[in-house]
């Protein structure tokens, strides 16, 4: 069932981070703020941040110091291996990722949505779509039915994939970018903007264009 874990109510005091203060924290407090969630805190590796959008930031050693206990985040990194980096270790310190989920999108009830996702504005996620955790399904991409979304992906402004597409772990899909039904995209893939893919996408590959040419592979399969 497609929904955000936000859970204030259940637990009032527990604390809401999100880790990044770039251009992609923007879109995701203003999702957070239109489903009605707050963030407390922003935590942010660079010393001169000191504030977004009227939200504090804290260095992860200041976080450490204040000692909050268990929290809810999210990670507001477009990067794929950054923001897979930060969501990791932040469970591994048993902290609770929540989904957030923009109002202006619409989700089907029968799709699944992984804890610690975006899914933002005019973006359409249709029945019987899984998407795993951690992953960006940025403003008004397209998953259409049958669809399965690995962990830690982006797909990128705009981008459309029709029906059952197979897109494993890491991969990011560029905006605008079309994949035809039933591709399936190996992880850590790379597929350029506005491109259109036809055939299958072999793992740790970048491929651009119309049709999508194979560009580099940094590891064989
Ligand atoms: O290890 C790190 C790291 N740790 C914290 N590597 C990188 N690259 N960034 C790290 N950060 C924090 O992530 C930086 O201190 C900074 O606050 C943020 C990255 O901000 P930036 O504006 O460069 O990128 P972004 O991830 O917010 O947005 C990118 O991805 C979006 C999806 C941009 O390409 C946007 O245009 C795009 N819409």
């Amino acid at each position: 069932m497609a929904k955000s874990n936000i859970q204030m109510s259940e637990t009032p005091n527990r604390i809401h981070v999100m880790i990044g203060c770039g251009g992609h924290a923007k879109v995701v407090v203003d999702s957070i703020v239109r489903q009605g969630g707050i963030v407390d805190w922003i935590v942010d590796e660079n010393p001169q941040a000191r504030s977004l959008l009227g939200i504090p930031i804290l260095n992860p050693e200041d976080l450490e110091a204040k000692s909050l206990g268990l929290m809810f985040f999210i990670v507001a990194i477009g990067d794929n291996s950054t923001r897979r980096m930060k969501y990791l270790s932040f469970v591994a310190a048993g902290h609770e990722p929540f989904t957030v989920i923009h109002p202006g999108s619409i989700v089907s009830e029968r799709a699944d949505i992984g804890s610690g996702s975006l899914v933002g504005a005019g973006a359409v996620v249709n029945p019987a779509v899984e998407i795993g955790v951690n992953c960006i399904v940025n403003t008004s991409a397209s998953i259409d039915h049958d669809c399965q979304i690995g962990d830690h992906c982006h797909i990128g402004p705009g981008a459309r994939l029709p029906a059952s597409v197979v897109v494993e772990d890491g991969v990011f899909i560029g905006a605008g970018a079309t994949v035809l039904p039933g591709i399936e995209i190996g992880s850590n893939a790379t597929i350029g903007a506005g491109s259109v893919v036809t055939r299958n996408v072999a793992n740790n590959s970048t491929v651009f264009g119309n049709p999508a040419r194979v560009r580099t592979s940094t590891r064989p399969d």
